[in-house]
């Protein structure tokens, strides 16, 4: 059985949503070439008035096979001229990834999307990008992000060094430190003795923050028993699932940093599909027979293919041919942006 996990890209105009998902969907071995924003040759952006601006001005769905689950990728657009496209997707995902930039005012500017994603319980973890171009010290970075989020923030990751000195970062659950390559997957390194300090004091604010929602591990911290690495993923997990913490990663999207731990952590921390359907109240558990439950989240509309409509199955099987208020269902693809690749269906949890 296929397990889905959909996943938004969220964020202001400009903080590298694009850029992300290009670098996702080329990690994931979905393109041969990564594309490039000022190029114009994104798999995102494909529409004239995108590539003329050089802006997101609709979502863009793609959909990757990767560490044996099957992502669907929205890229939303950051423009508040297009918001109401971004939270007419959101409403179809299991999870976003709020894609954001290093410098406080920017930051501030979160905070009606995260009213948005707070009051639809969508879990969502952030992603600070552009960690090559930071406008104040992280610490700083993170006391405005936490001024803006409701729920407790919980940092995965600590950077070592910013700007022109960015080399990697140290996981927190792992304790390991890594070097970032461009491109390529990052290279475990030494944790570097001047930042032990801090990556302690890090690493004690997160478990303690998942220790607020899990008694367990709360009584291994008091005891000073070190909890098992598993216990503590299962934690972000579980946490993150049922919209508690708000897990923290950063990265350099364009020059492929921090690409692969996030969509690793994506492949372990995720919500799956089910589990937000259920949250949604939209399993019926009351017979064997499961009647389609499925959600259009976007028309697109082309001269030479006509109608094309984003959806999200929550329950049941879509099939193509099934007639569905009126409407005949004329075929069911999986996208790659502009790209389609013919379904007979569509099984609860694609979107
Ligand atoms: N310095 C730096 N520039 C970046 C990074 N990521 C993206 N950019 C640049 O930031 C600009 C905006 O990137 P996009 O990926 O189009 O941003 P977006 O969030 O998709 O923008 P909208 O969809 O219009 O909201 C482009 O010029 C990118 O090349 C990064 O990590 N560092
Ligand atoms: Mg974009």
């Amino acid at each position: 059985m296929t397990i889905f996990r959909n996943i938004a890209l969220v964020g202001p105009y400009s903080s590298g949503k694009t850029t992300l998902f290009e670098n996702l969907l080329y990690i994931t071995k979905a393109t041969t070439r990564k594309g490039s924003v000022s190029e114009g040759n994104t798999v995102g952006d494909a529409a004239g008035e995108a590539r003329d601006r050089q802006m997101s001005t609709e979502v863009t769905a793609a959909s990757v096979n990767h560490g044996g689950l099957s992502f669907t990728f929205l890229d939303c657009p950051g423009s508040v001229e297009f918001l109401q496209e971004t939270l007419n997707a959101l409403v179809g995902v299991d999870a976003a990834v709020v894609v954001c930039e290093p410098d406080p005012a920017r930051l501030l500017t979160l905070a009606p999307l995260f009213q948005s994603l707070d009051a639809w319980q969508i879990p969502h973890l952030v992603f600070i990008n552009k960690m090559d171009r930071a406008t104040a010290a992280f610490g700083d970075l993170l006391a405005t992000l936490k001024q803006v989020s409701s729920r407790p923030l919980v940092l995965h990751q600590y950077p070592i060094g910013q700007n022109e000195t960015l080399q990697g970062f140290i996981d927190l659950v792992s304790e390991a430190a890594f070097h970032y390559h461009p491109d390529a997957p990052a290279d475990p390194i030494p944790l570097p003795p001047a930042l032990q300090a801090q990556e302690k004091a890090a690493r004690t604010e997160m478990l303690e923050t998942l220790a607020d929602f899990d008694d367990h591990l709360l009584e291994e911290l008091l005891e000073d028993i070190e909890p098992p690495q598993a216990e503590l993923v299962q934690d972000f997990k579980a946490e993150l699932e049922a919209d508690l913490i708000v897990p923290v990663f950063l990265g350099v999207a364009e020059a492929g940093f921090g690409v692969r731990p996030l969509l690793e952590a994506l492949v372990r921390e995720a919500p799956e599909a089910s589990a937000m359907a259920t949250l949604r109240g939209c399993i019926d558990q009351s017979g064997s027979e499961q009647p389609l439950v499925a959600q259009v989240l976007k028309n697109y509309f082309s001269a030479q293919g006509g109608k094309l409509s984003l959806v999200r199955v929550w329950q049941g099987i879509l099939t193509d041919g099934m007639v569905l208020n009126q409407v005949r269902v004329g075929g069911i693809y999986r996208l790659l942006g502009q790209q389609q690749q013919s379904l007979r269906q569509a099984e609860a949890g694609r979107l």
